[in-house]
């Protein structure tokens, strides 16, 4: 099975790693596209045009079975439209976690982190509507811009980034929030962080690990798995940091730069 896999940056790599733990026998080819990133504070129609731009890549370089879009601000503004132009073609977006937090919760109060564009998004909006009117929970909605930039530089452990993620707690912990959705690939890279500021007594929730299930269904329902190797290629747009992709991914074929539009 030949897998294509995007987000803006490195952030998508955590879906990667996700997948490289329940799926054999395929190629991954992954674009980081940060020489558009981050997409969070884009227009819908910028971010849908970039989408394009890299799954013509994916399909006329690398002849992919199945797309991820390992990026929630991606899967808002383009699924939709990526769904209709190549119908038969494997779609998988990320979306967040939202519904298993509403069922985990012991507290009834959930936090959802995720970029600006994902929460003005109307995918976003809809879901949070839709699952608390079935529950009743308080969610506790925080936009964090300029975290994908501080996790892209590699400071992930830095005291700016450590600061802005206290500010943004600060309501969750003080509210009793014992749920957190990461509503960005990119979060988990900074999960840890998460927890320790919130003394430990939350659990995170991301989506690698069901998108993966869910693509390994479909590979093996349309018979696009196999029992070999799995290789990880990584492309990426523009500038990329090589200490952070090792920190995610251990083993991968290379590193190419490439051009998309
Ligand atoms: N990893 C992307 C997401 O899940 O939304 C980040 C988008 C961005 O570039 N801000």
């Amino acid at each position: 099975m030949r897998i294509g896999v995007f987000d803006s940056g490195l952030g998508g790599l955590t879906v990667v790693q996700a997948m490289t733990q329940v799926i054999k026998g395929a190629q991954i080819f992954y674009v980081a596209d940060t020489k558009n990133a981050p997409y969070g504070e884009k227009t819908p129609e910028q971010i849908l045009q970039y989408s394009l731009n890299i799954t013509n890549y994916l399909i006329n370089t690398h002849q992919i079975d199945a797309l991820i879009l390992a990026c929630n601000t991606a899967t808002s503004s383009a699924i939709q439209h990526l769904r209709e132009t190549y119908p038969s073609l494997i779609i998988i977006g990320t979306e967040p976690g939202i519904k298993p937090a509403i069922e985990q919760t012991r507290t009834g109060k959930i936090g959802v982190l995720a970029t600006p564009a994902t929460l003005q998004g109307d995918k976003y909006k809809t879901l949070a509507q839709m699952l608390s009117s079935q529950k009743s929970v308080d969610i506790f909605e925080q936009a964090c811009p300029g975290l994908v930039e501080q996790i892209e530089k590699g400071e992930l452990e830095s005291e700016v980034t450590k600061g802005l993620l206290e500010t943004w707690l600060s309501p969750m912990r003080e509210n009793n929030v014992d749920t957190i959705v990461l509503g960005c690939t990119h979060y988990p890279l900074v999960g840890q962080s998460i927890e320790k500021i919130m003394d430990c007594n939350v659990s995170l929730i991301h989506t690698g690990e069901a998108i993966s299930r869910h693509l390994l269904t479909l590979g093996i329902q349309k018979g696009h798995l196999n029992e070999g190797d799995l290789q990880v290629h990584i492309h990426t747009t523009g500038e990329i940091r090589i200490e952070v992709v090792e920190s995610i991914i251990e083993n991968y074929v290379h590193i190419q730069v490439i051009e998309v539009d």
